[in-house]
């Protein structure tokens, strides 16, 4: 392939030998099945004694969990899905002029996941860009289609306010002061990855994204409603999540499994890819400030068990989960406590 993108509109008709999964690596289709008890929460119920009871037990049993009535609008999330298709058709010469393989711009599209560390690709190109504080980034963000900069702004700003309403109930949930966990994650930044899957010759080789947990802290997620494709492990079991319409995938990320002392955790999740048609996902993250020293509160450790992980910064973090292939160990396991 000489090609670095995969969005070429153009089909193939195998799957090229560098994105092809050893057997004992591959999805193994025939033994997913559907999760049928994915958490819906109506985020615009008047008991918020009930909400925070509800994403208490989400975030401990799952790990992650569906909101609807998320006060994003309609609107803002059919603008943006609209602009992230319309820039993936775009010709390929536009495109490639955002290309990068380095994890460390703010702006770039990329494929697969970390092109120059990897062996076996991913059946994915995306369009990465930060997202706060939004005056220092936006200059950088495409300016093709000539509506990205004002949807993409509009949208992440209603994102980021659902993020800190959960992160509130998240801190409520874990009995704590509403505002600690916005206040140990420190100035959060936010990053976006507009996930593009073409149709694949062979999906059952590959992966969209394989298996990996985020290492920021609140992921939220916008599935395309068409195509299905994102799966979670749940009691060991891979299991199909089915888009709701209308609502946000919501994943805890590793900070909160650390912050909350292990008892909630960062889900392991994947992408699947399609045979006959792309898939879209857009993925917006929390992340703490780089200086945010994470740290579990002494509510969540003087039962005895003490920190499960060590603090580190979230700067430290980071720099070691992109040092690593998507698919190893929990980066958290390099943190803990002897
Ligand atoms: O495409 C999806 O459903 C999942 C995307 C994802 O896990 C990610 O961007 O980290």
């Amino acid at each position: 392939m000489d090609t670095k993108v995969i969005s070429t509109g153009i089909r193939y008709s195998s799957l090229p030998e560098s994105y092809v999964r050893p057997e004992s690596e591959r999805p193994k289709l025939s033994e997913v099945e559907d999760c049928e008890d994915v958490p819906i929460i109506d985020l615009g119920c008047s008991d918020r004694v009930l909400i925070v009871q509800q994403i208490g037990h989400a975030c401990r049993i799952y790990g992650f969990f569906q909101v609807t009535n998320h006060g994003v609008s309609t609107e803002a999330v059919l603008k943006m899905l609209q602009v992230a298709h319309e820039f993936f058709q775009l010709p390929l010469e536009e495109k490639m002029k955002l290309y990068s393989d380095d994890p460390s711009k703010t702006m770039r599209l990329s494929t697969s996941f970390n092109v120059k560390k990897e062996k076996i690709h991913n059946w994915r190109d995306y369009l990465r860009l930060h997202c706060y504080p939004l005056d220092q980034y936006v200059p950088e963000w495409p300016s093709n289609p000539s509506s990205f900069k004002d949807i993409v702004s509009n949208y992440r700003k209603e994102v980021r306010d659902l993020g800190f309403r959960l992160q509130e109930l998240i801190a409520e949930s874990l009995g704590l002061d509403k505002d600690h966990v916005k206040n140990v994650l420190g100035e959060q930044g936010q990053h976006m990855a507009v996930n593009y899957y073409p149709p694949c010759p062979e999906p059952e080789l590959t992966y969209g994204l394989p298996g990996h947990t985020d290492p920021n802290a609140l992921t939220i997620l916008l599935q395309d409603l068409q195509v299905a494709g994102l799966q979670v492990l749940k009691d060991g079991k891979w299991m199909a999540v089915k888009s709701h319409p209308n609502a946000f995938v919501i994943n805890i990320g590793d900070q909160l499994q650390a912050l909350s002392n292990g008892r909630y955790r960062s889900v392991w999740h994947r992408a699947l890819v399609n045979a006959d048609k792309p898939r879209m996902s857009v993925a917006s993250f929390l992340c703490p400030s780089d200086d945010a020293l994470i740290s579990p509160p002494k509510e969540l450790t003087e039962d005895g068990t003490g920190a499960i992980y060590r603090n580190f910064t979230y700067a430290e973090y980071y720099k070691k989960f992109w040092s690593r292939n998507l698919d190893q160990e929990h980066c958290l396991e390099l943190f803990k406590n002897e």
